[in-house]
């Protein structure tokens, strides 16, 4: 069994975060771990507004090392790291324990939500998690803030985003253009280091999006780990959210969550 973990902040609505990758690792066949690098909760009184809890610094380690102790994972990600020290301890723990195949989800921002959610950590993704990453998935505001391109509003912009955050060190670069793009497509835009590659699809004008980008790069992580090449992880992601997007499910007032059993149909198991 193929062994993926996931470094990333609680979403206690279950759309996003720790327990969207959970989720999804599952539905690939894959053992998921996860060690939670903070606690994310919405204020219904306050438009949703997202509020984040850093987990100290220790009980991340003790995660960590609980996890390693079974010894080599095929896989991880990072996505919400809560704060810089976080970041710093995580890159730590790469290479001692062999990782390769690490998919950075640069998590700057929340749907919707253009402003900036933690700036120090910006500069320590950048640092200590790009250059350590096979597969970078930012959407396109986190694009413009690490390739300091600002906003992106094109294709071309895009390419020229992957290729700034390909020359930070990451192998690999997957630019979401998600609904903030203009146009009627869910456009992506790929780059590792020689070429790049449009994928298009239909783009679903749904509310249904709470939690696309961490299903996404877990997708990415939980098929990686499998053995799937990147272009293959890639597209298998892609139709994963889509259908998690299609299917997404109103689970309260204020946002639209994907549904990570889409693919797979996990409704129907077990019987009733
Ligand atoms: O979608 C960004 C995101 C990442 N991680 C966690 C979140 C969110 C958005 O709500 O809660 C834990």
């Amino acid at each position: 069994m193929k062994k993926v973990l996931t470094v990333a902040g609680s979403d206690s609505t279950g759309g996003a975060g720790v327990q969207a990758d959970l989720k999804t690792f599952q539905e690939y066949g894959v053992f998921g771990f996860s060690s939670i690098t903070s606690i994310v909760t919405m204020n219904p009184k306050k438009e949703w507004s997202h509020e984040i809890t850093g987990i100290p610094l220790d009980i991340l380690e003790k995660q960590l090392i609980s996890v390693f102790a079974s010894g080599k994972i095929d896989a991880l990600k990072t996505g919400m790291m809560g704060n810089e020290e976080n970041i710093q301890l995580i890159s730590q723990f790469l290479i001692p324990n062999r990782i390769e195949q690490i998919v950075i989800d640069p998590v700057i921002v929340c749907k919707g939500r253009a402003q900036i959610l933690q700036p120090e950590n910006v500069e320590a993704i950048k640092k200590f998690l790009v250059p350590k990453a096979l597969v970078v998935t930012p959407n396109l505001i986190e694009a413009g803030i690490l390739s300091e391109l600002g906003d992106l509003t094109s294709i071309e912009d895009m390419k020229k985003a992957a290729h700034a955050i390909h020359t930070q060190g990451a192998s690999n670069v997957v630019v979401k253009g998600g609904s903030r793009l203009e146009g009627t497509q869910a456009i992506d835009v790929f780059y590792d280091g020689i070429n790049y590659q449009v994928y298009k699809s239909t783009l679903f004008m749904t509310e249904f999006n709470h939690g696309a980008g961490c299903t996404f790069s877990a997708a990415i992580t939980a098929g990686i780990g499998k053995g799937f090449a990147i272009d293959k992880a890639i597209t298998r992601a892609r139709d994963f959210v889509a259908a998690g997007i299609k299917h997404g499910v109103k689970i309260n007032p204020y946002v639209g969550h994907v549904w990570h059993g889409a693919y797979q149909q996990a409704e129907r198991r077990m019987g009733i």
